[in-house]
């Protein structure tokens, strides 16, 4: 796996540590274990970078990462976890609502789904959110080496297609590296303004 540059900059918890906005942003967004933190530490190829973990709900900050001095990362809190208390949530909502609202660095969000999964109402809200923000997005499958089967696959596609109509996503898996190249190309061609 191909190593790039990254480096740690901020946890913020709040909007006033938000660093300075020089360099075009890309945010990873889903569900809590979705494998946001997974994704981007495949990205540049280093597994300690974004902290990872089986028990969901671990990422409570927006993380931001400043990759190869020409982009930065944004890692966001996932949403959609029942066992969080409510307070947190709303905190974490106002978080990332004044993120995705006020952040003009931001050129583009990867909105994961789980591969086994698909769309969740929590995703639909996410993404409807965006479109009536005028946020551009790409949907990312994650663990998309969990699919074992053809067959699996193809009700997986079918799935998706319900709500995506003829957009194009990206199938990706942290443990085969598959969708690596795709998403790389992505950033490094970002949509036009
Ligand atoms: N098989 C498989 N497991 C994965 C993949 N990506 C992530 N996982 C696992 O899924 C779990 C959650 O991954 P994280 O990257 O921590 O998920 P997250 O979206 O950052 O989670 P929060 O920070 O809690 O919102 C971990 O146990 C990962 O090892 C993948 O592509 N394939
Ligand atoms: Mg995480």
């Amino acid at each position: 796996m191909q190593r790039v540059p990254a480096r740690f900059i901020i946890s913020a918890v709040r909007p006033e540590q938000f660093p300075a906005e020089e360099l075009p942003e890309f945010a990873f967004l889903g569900r809590s274990n979705v494998g946001k933190s997974s994704l981007l530490n495949a990205l540049v190829g280093q597994q300690g970078l974004a902290h990872t973990s089986a028990t969901p709900g671990r990422t409570q900050a927006i993380n931001f990462f400043r990759i190869a001095e020409r982009w930065q990362f944004v890692d966001l809190p996932g949403y959609g976890y029942a066992r969080v208390p409510s307070e947190i949530t709303q905190s974490w909502k106002s978080l990332i609502d004044s993120y995705l609202l006020r952040r003009k660095a931001l050129a583009l969000c990867f909105l994961l789904l789980d591969s086994r999964r698909g769309w969740m109402p929590h995703d639909l809200e996410l993404k409807r959110w965006l479109e009536a923000h005028h946020r551009k997005y790409l949907i990312v499958t994650t663990k998309f080496d969990k699919l074992k089967s053809q067959s699996e696959r193809h009700e997986a596609e079918k799935a998706l297609r319900l709500h995506l109509g003829d957009a194009e996503w990206i199938p990706f898996s942290a443990v085969t590296g598959q969708g690596v190249r795709q998403i790389w190309q992505t950033i490094s061609t970002p949509p036009s303004p």
